[in-house]
């Protein structure tokens, strides 16, 4: 596989070039506090999602506004402010084939009790606030959760050698 020229996150596959899409993924406080990080991200590097970006920081209350200012008006907002700065999180950026839709599925319904077994939320959590993992919802929100914690130099393309076995050509 190379990167296309021309295509910010594009590759080839035998001469086939494809767009790849990139999604911002997060491992909430809980998750990090429950020692649960190597858990959940081994799940997505086992579907072929390939890491672009990695940093365990703490958010602060201005950057958790702005990352759910689509909830602002909402009664848990508060709430939810609170949670997302209580303790270290892991923000990642995962990039493959519709990435965005694949992350959301493994992830599993934001109620974690009523979440799929089989998903991570499903699998590893029963709470609704306490919900272990955040992704992007939409390729607007990818774009931008990505942009308000990656600086672009900070994100690194690094081929999988077993990609030419993930991607059938596509
Ligand atoms: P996230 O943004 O954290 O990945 O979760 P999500 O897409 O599955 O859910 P979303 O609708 O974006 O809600 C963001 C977070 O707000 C909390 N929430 N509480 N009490 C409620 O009705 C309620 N609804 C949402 C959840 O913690 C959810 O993860
Ligand atoms: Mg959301």
């Amino acid at each position: 596989m190379r990167t296309c020229p021309g295509l910010a996150t594009g590759a080839c596959f035998w001469g086939v070039c494809r767009v790849v899409e990139r999604t911002f993924f997060a491992v909430k406080p809980d998750g990090v506090g429950r020692g649960l990080v190597g858990e959940v991200l081994s799940r997505l590097e086992r579907k072929g999602l390939r890491l672009v970006g990695l940093k365990l920081m703490q958010v602060s209350p201005d950057l958790a506004q702005r990352h759910y200012e689509a909830h602002r008006d909402k009664p848990f907002f508060p709430g939810l402010v609170k949670f997302i700065t209580s303790g270290p999180i892991v923000a990642t950026v995962w990039e493959g084939r519709d990435a965005i839709a694949v992350v959301r599925s493994l992830m599993g319904a934001t109620d974690s009790a009523k979440a799929a077994p089989g998903t991570l939320r499903g699998d590893f959590a029963l709470s609704m606030g306490s919900n272990l993992v955040h992704g992007s919802d939409s390729k607007e929100a990818a774009e931008r959760e990505i942009a308000l914690f990656f600086r672009p130099e900070e994100l690194v393309g690094a081929a999988r050698p077993e990609e030419s076995w993930l991607y059938a050509g596509e």
